[in-house]
């Protein structure tokens, strides 16, 4: 389907009342995403914080390697392709050169947790200027669902068909909270993808990553637990129920850090202030 007969698809027939509508820096275009999988979830959200203080315009994306290499293709700002796992250390250079630009990468665990956890971690405890958005699914899903860090214990796994073995593999890499403990990053959070409330309390954590760069206050960290159906053999509903009832027991949601929150000019370390937003990101 061609971007007119999508528009005219899209478009409410006589007596609809439009419930839904898109934002000019998303793309319409047909996804290339697997049905259910929330990638398309997280883009939809990246473009409305995008969108509405109209930050588009002085945005340049850093896109990674993996599910949403194509990222480029989905949002109407500026961006580029960075080797697999170096983002992060693209994106400072881009930062740095052009220090008035609205900087994020988005990138997927096996890009960020494994490859690049060496620059991903520098960049933050420099704290780089810059946003990074950090897709778990776990499970390095282009490559057809090898274990990524973020792997739960017991899953299977085409690298891991008898299920990940903690004294073989070790445990899931909790990448939220080890940010939180970095002097560089000014706000860590998780949140997830699995539901309507779920949806938006990551909208307005979402915000406040990009905020902090703005303010350059340091680096913005957004951790957002999603799906991969496919590499999980899983239907799109199941995928996203697993999502609530197997991932978040083991990966919190919460606010861990955030600068900006604290009374003014006092930066506090908000890690210890988790529990209290807990499960709900819903108040992050
Ligand atoms: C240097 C390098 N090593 C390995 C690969 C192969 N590769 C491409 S995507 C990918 C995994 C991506 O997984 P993840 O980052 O979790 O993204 P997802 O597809 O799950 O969204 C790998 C290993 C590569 N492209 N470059
Ligand atoms: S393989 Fe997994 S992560 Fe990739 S598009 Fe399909 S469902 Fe999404
Ligand atoms: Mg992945």
């Amino acid at each position: 389907m061609d971007a007119h007969a999508l528009e005219a698809a899209l478009r409410p027939a006589d007596g609809e009342k439009c419930v839904f509508d898109t934002n000019p820096v998303l793309n319409e275009r047909l996804t290339h995403y697997c049905p259910g999988c929330l990638h398309g979830v997280a883009h939809r959200l990246v473009s409305e914080v995008l969108h509405e203080p109209d930050l588009a315009p002085r945005t340049i994306l850093v896109a990674a390697v993996g599910c949403a290499t194509f990222t480029y293709d989905y949002f109407n700002v500026d961006g580029l392709e960075a080797p697999h796992g170096r983002a992060c250390a693209v994106a400072t250079g881009v930062r740095r050169a052009r220090p008035e630009a609205v900087v994020f990468t988005y990138q997927g665990d096996g890009d960020m947790a494994a490859i690049g956890l060496a620059e991903s971690l520098h960049a933050a405890n420099r704290g780089e200027r810059i946003t990074s958005i950090f897709i778990n699914n776990t499970v390095y899903g282009m490559t057809g669902g090898q274990m990524a860090p973020t792997t739960l214990l017991g899953q299977k796994t085409t690298t891991t068909p008898e299920g990940r073995c903690l004294a073989r593999e070790g445990g899931p890499v909790h990448l939220a909270e080890i940010m939180a403990g970095l002097e560089g990053v000014a706000f860590a959070a998780r949140c997830a993808l699995d539901s309507v409330a779920h949806v938006r309390a990551a909208k307005k954590a979402l915000r406040r990553a990009f905020e902090v760069q703005i303010q350059n206050l340091g680096f913005g960290f957004l951790e957002l637990l999603s799906s991969c159906p496919t590499n999980w053999h899983m239907d799109p509903v199941t995928a996203a129920r697993h999502v609530a009832e197997s991932m978040i027991p083991v990966f919190p949601l919460g606010v861990f850090k955030d600068k900006a929150a604290a009374p003014s000019g006092k930066p506090s370390d908000a890690a210890n202030e988790s529990e209290h937003t807990a499960g709900g990101a819903a108040d992050a």
